[in-house]
């Protein structure tokens, strides 16, 4: 199982085995520079790395692996607000950038892809938490999710067998690289199972095209866009499995997908908590609408919200819970958050409400909480947005809804009532500017009073209606 990165030397070596945005490297390469870097980070409690879709990212991830010192990506167009919260909540002791980046006073160790070292590192403890991922929930700010290393290995190693992963493969993609989707799988999952990567920088549908890979990945939304563009789609037929998942991939979308480039595509359902845990199969059927089955060592069930088990029959609908090897470790300083989050026989509560079927199959129907968005694959909390509004002095409350859109899946949409004069795009930039680009709501509507019930709590319901 171990090391969870596939050593330079054991798979086969070229100079373009890693490609980001144009930049190339090859493994011993990509290695020697992780290790010059690892040198310079050894000993340190974690670090954080401004995550940008460069080469630089992966050079620093690679390096926080080796050296067994937990990684937090930064999403580098995060404002002062996320940041200032990732930066003090992980307690980060350095910072790794190409440049100077940020204004907190912490230290910062510049990323140099030229240095090299041979300096080799004693194997992780499987259980040493490899990545802090910050993601969202309903209310407050993002928590830090404590992903080991056994987790990563062990969904990778799962993805590997489910879809015939193997260091033959080409992996294409250019999704970000601080989350599960574009980081684990999409750079880990390539270290680790020795195939090349070209990441293209931007998920667009050209740069898909131009990139000639055998295997791709991307949200619905990037699948989306393909579809509409057929050139593109099409010059996507000599790939041998195309992947979407972290939302729901529309059935209209996966028939164009299939009708443009002749295959069906994968898809896969996965959570920051639990890694990915359900797919359909290289060597299998692909059902639209639906996320086929759990991968190697992933145990499902549903349960009704009188907490009694439901029915695998295909239609009975009720929240999907989750015993894994993927799983986290928990949220960072938050026993009370992680609590909630099991149940008292040990299973995850996923919070996603599914329907299983007397064959397995797995068919996602949405989830239990309306204050958790999910906008273009990202997922995002009402109540962060909600908070970052209600700081203008302009905004005396806000509440912010997911709205189904045909682009993002859901488009953020804010509900404010205002003290003072302010424009929708004021607000919409005074977000973005304080939290990252994509929890800007997109559209602000002005209210004179939110729809509340008898006990005070935002009908939000009301609002989506
Ligand atoms: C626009 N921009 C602004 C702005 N308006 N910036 C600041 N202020 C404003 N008011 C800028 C953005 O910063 C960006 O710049 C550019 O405009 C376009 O931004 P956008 O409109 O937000 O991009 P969009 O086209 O909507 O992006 C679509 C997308 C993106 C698909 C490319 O949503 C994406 O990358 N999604 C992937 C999410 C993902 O990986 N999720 C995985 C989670 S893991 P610039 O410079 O950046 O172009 C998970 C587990 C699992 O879920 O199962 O996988
Ligand atoms: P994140 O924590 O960003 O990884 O988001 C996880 C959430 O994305 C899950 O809880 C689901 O709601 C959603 N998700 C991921 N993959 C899929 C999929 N294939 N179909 C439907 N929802 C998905």
């Amino acid at each position: 199982m171990f090391p969870l990165v596939s050593r330079a030397d054991s798979v086969p070596d070229r100079a373009d085995a890693v490609t980001v945005a144009g930049e190339a490297m090859s493994r011993e390469e990509l290695f020697g520079a992780a290790a010059a870097l690892a040198d310079r980070i050894a000993g340190a409690p974690s670090v954080a790395v401004r995550a940008t879709a460069e080469m630089s990212t992966v050079v620093a991830v690679l390096a926080g692996l080796l050296a067994a010192v937990p990684v937090v990506p930064v999403p580098p167009d995060s404002g002062p607000l996320e940041r200032g919260h990732i930066l003090g909540d992980s307690k980060a002791a350095l910072l790794l950038a190409p440049g100077p980046w940020d204004d907190s006073g912490l230290p910062t160790v510049p990323i140099d892809l030229a240095a090299r070292s041979a300096t080799t590192y004693p194997d992780p403890t499987p259980d040493a938490t490899a990545l802090i991922l910050y993601t969202s929930g309903t209310t407050g700010p993002p928590k830090g999710v404590l992903v080991p290393h056994a987790a990563i290995a062990a969904g990778l190693d799962g993805l590997a067998d489910a879809w015939a992963w193997t260091s033959e493969d080409t992996l294409v993609h250019g999704l970000p690289l601080f989350h599960v989707h574009g980081l684990i799988l999409g750079v880990l999952g390539a270290l680790r199972t020795g195939s090349r990567l070209v990441h293209t920088g931007r998920p667009t549908p050209q740069a898909y095209a131009q990139a000639g890979g055998s295997l791709y990945f991307g949200v619905p939304t990037v699948w989306s866009r393909i579809a509409q563009d057929p050139a593109s789609a099409r010059a996507l037929a000599g790939a041998r499995l195309l992947v979407s998942g972290s939302a729901p991939l529309p059935v209209p979308v996966f028939a164009s997908v299939a009708e443009l480039t002749g295959h069906r595509p994968v898809e896969r359902y996965g959570m920051t908590e639990t890694l990915i845990t359900i797919s359909t199969r290289a060597d299998g059927e692909r059902r639209p609408g639906f996320v086929g089955l759990p991968i190697d060592g992933v145990q499902t069930r549903l349960v009704g919200e009188d907490g009694s088990r439901c029915a695998h029959d295909g239609e009975t609908v009720g929240e999907l819970q989750i015993r894994s090897a993927t799983l986290f470790q928990g949220y960072l300083d938050r026993a009370d958050a992680t609590a909630e989050t099991l149940t008292p026989d040990g299973w995850f509560k996923t919070g996603d409400v599914a329907v299983i079927g007397a064959d397995n199959w797995h068919r996602i129907v949405g989830r239990a909480s309306t204050d958790l968005i999910k906008t273009g694959g990202y997922r995002v909390g009402a109540g962060e947005v909600e908070s970052a509004l209600l700081a203008h002095p302009a905004v005396r409350e806000a509440a912010v809804i997911g709205v189904a859109h045909p682009d993002l899946g859901q488009e953020i949409v804010a509900f404010v009532v205002r003290s003072e004069e302010v424009t929708e795009r004021q607000l919409v930039d005074y977000v973005a500017s304080g939290l990252s680009a994509h929890k800007r709501p997109r559209r602000v509507v002005f209210v004179a009073d939110l729809p509340r019930n008898a006990m005070g709590k935002v009908q939000k319901k009301l609002l989506t209606d």
